[in-house]
């Protein structure tokens, strides 16, 4: 009887959310992405695969984040969040794909009933099950947030924490406390995480505060909310101005700003440059995404010459004053220096001269496909795994163990029981779970203020070598495949083979094609030692795309 109560349940509240025809949705670089209105069906799928998922899991508690991150406006989307704060399993991905394609209310609740068959899952109330949610500023959100709500509805005995419109990285943050055990990743609460972040930062930061004023491109998101109530936390250790404040302007969102504008454009966004606020020297300022996962940093150098610090070199700011913290923490027996590998997991998109850089000062660099679930599983192989995309998305992974060794170690001196403090401190200022500009931000904040640094001596570690990137707008982008992280094409067939000779042209050329996880194009990247070598190599390798995508 209960079963046939939760099937008429689940029929009914499916019938308000059909799949629109003619599209064909799919689990993503980062969950569902597409324009906002084409969702609501969707978001009722992943309700759906959430409780599934939690009461696979024994009933921890799963995310739910509903953003576009750094889309424009209008677009929407949905990611899953594991109990560890982690990315959704990727074994889990068709799952949802194939939820989300279901054309009818049967096919929905069949597809479903077999899935949980399958998984063994036992779908009745007594299988506890916990879900926890939140949102993005975009307007489409609360529609969405509707329609997520109507598949919850179809469930009894469901825990459900609705935090409301926060970044993506909170949420993720929230999941991996709510399920850790004994409070010991933080509070499970929003404060919680502001808390252990700001109280992290003060000790680390200790008397070398009030640092300089940090000019901050929320991109009209969520992040602006969140720089605010962060300030409040951090008094007048770091004073933070807000730029791109505005969450409710129609169109603002992500709109000539925010991090992917300055990555994409390597320019300052028009209203940081209007606002003249970088004239002045030693003034830094960054940009975040429209969910604040991602972080880039930027000045003007000689000549007011614009000059970016991407997570290219943020991995290289923190990779190194971890390695040194390390050696002074002198963990090895008997005070032995250091037992503990630092390493660094980048993406195709890493510019050259940063894997170079790094290798170069003994720094192991692994390169895997884009998405930060790829980074993040490599950088967990490491003690103290640095993982940063290109585009600034990224942080710092401690491992137990290696955590375990920072807690009962006995330092023989001052020095070294004063890096081992500063380790652990690091360890709570740093997002466990997932790539957020906040945490990021106060990180580089503490490694310039303890190397005594403005943005130019960070800048001087290497120079980027010229380098573009390229959206390229495709009939099928699903087309185009690739292997080896994503830096040479499996398809379509001869492609590969033209690209290495257009590289092979241009001094110290590299390039590579890969299908956007987010966005319906094709994305090219090139770089070279001159910049007339790279817009060269770039504009070949992009007509190259148009040309093997028509002829298929
Ligand atoms: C997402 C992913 C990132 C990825 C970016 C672009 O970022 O989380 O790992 O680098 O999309 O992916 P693609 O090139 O496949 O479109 P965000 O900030 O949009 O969530």
């Amino acid at each position: 009887h209960e079963h046939a109560v939760f099937l008429s349940a689940l029929q009914k509240a499916a019938d308000a959310y059909p799949k629109p025809q003619g599209v064909k949705f799919s689990y993503g670089t980062a969950g569902f992405r597409t324009l906002g209105e084409r969702l609501p069906s969707v978001m009722f799928c992943c309700a759906l695969l959430a409780v599934l998922r939690s009461k696979k899991l024994g009933g921890a508690a799963i995310g739910v984040m509903i953003t576009a991150s750094h889309n424009p406006e209008q677009d929407n989307g949905v990611k899953l969040v594991d109990p560890s704060g982690e990315m959704l399993d990727p074994t889990w991905e068709s799952h949802a794909t194939l939820l989300a394609n279901c054309t009818s209310t049967e096919s929905l609740i069949t597809t479903f009933i077999d899935l949980a068959h399958h998984l063994r899952v036992e779908l009745d109330a007594c299988a506890p099950s916990s879900i926890i949610y939140a949102r993005d500023t975009r307007p489409s959100g609360k529609k969405l947030v509707e329609a997520f709500e109507a598949g919850l509805s179809a469930f009894q005995g469901l825990k459900v924490v609705d935090l409301g419109v926060h970044t993506t990285p909170v949420l993720h943050y929230v999941v991996r406390a709510t399920n850790a055990r004994d409070g010991e990743q933080g509070k499970p609460t929003v404060e919680g995480y502001y808390e252990r972040m700001a109280g992290a930062f003060k000790t680390l930061i200790g008397n070398r505060g009030p640092l300089p004023t940090l000019y901050v491109d929320c991109a009209n998101g969520v992040g602006a909310p969140a720089i605010s109530t962060l300030s409040s936390y951090l008094g007048t250790s770091l004073p933070l101005q807000a730029m791109n404040d505005s969450t409710t302007t129609p169109g603002a969102l992500n709109s000539q700003c925010g991090a992917d504008y300055v990555k994409t454009r390597q320019a300052l966004p028009p209203s940081v440059e209007d606002a003249g606020l970088l004239d002045k020297p030693d003034t830094r300022s960054c940009s975040l995404d429209g969910d604040a996962d991602r972080i880039i940093y930027y000045y003007l150098g000689e000549g007011g010459k614009f000059r970016l610090l991407d997570g290219d070199k943020i991995a290289g700011l923190v990779a190194l004053f971890l390695m040194d913290l390390v050696k002074k923490a002198k963990l090895g027996q008997e005070g032995g220096e250091d037992t503990a590998e630092v390493g660094v997991v980048q993406t195709a998109y890493a510019n050259g001269s940063s894997t170079k850089y790094l290798k170069g000062r003994g720094v192991p660099v692994t390169c895997v496909p884009t998405g930060v679930k790829h980074l993040h599983h490599a950088a967990q192989k490491y003690d103290i795994g640095v993982y940063f995309e290109a585009n600034g998305h990224g942080t710092v992974l401690f491992s137990p163990s290696f955590l375990s060794t920072l807690a009962v170690h006995e330092p023989t001196s001052p020095d070294s029981s004063t890096a081992t403090k500063q380790l652990l401190a690091l360890s709570q200022l740093i997002n466990q779970a997932v790539g957020d500009a906040l945490s990021d931000m106060l990180l580089v904040e503490v490694v310039l203020a303890h190397r005594g640094w403005t943005a130019v001596e960070w800048d001087a570690a290497y120079e980027d070598l010229p380098n573009r990137l390229v959206k390229v707008e495709v009939a099928d982008r699903f087309l185009f495949e690739t292997t080896d992280a994503e830096r040479k094409l499996t398809s379509p067939a001869g492609l590969q083979a033209v690209l290495d000779e257009a590289v092979g042209k241009v001094e110290m050329g590299r390039s590579f094609v890969r299908p956007s996880g987010t966005e319906d194009c094709v994305r090219v990247y090139a770089e070279a030692k001159t910049t007339a070598g790279v817009d060269t190599l770039a504009t070949t390798v992009s007509d190259l795309v148009k040309q093997y995508s028509k002829t298929q």
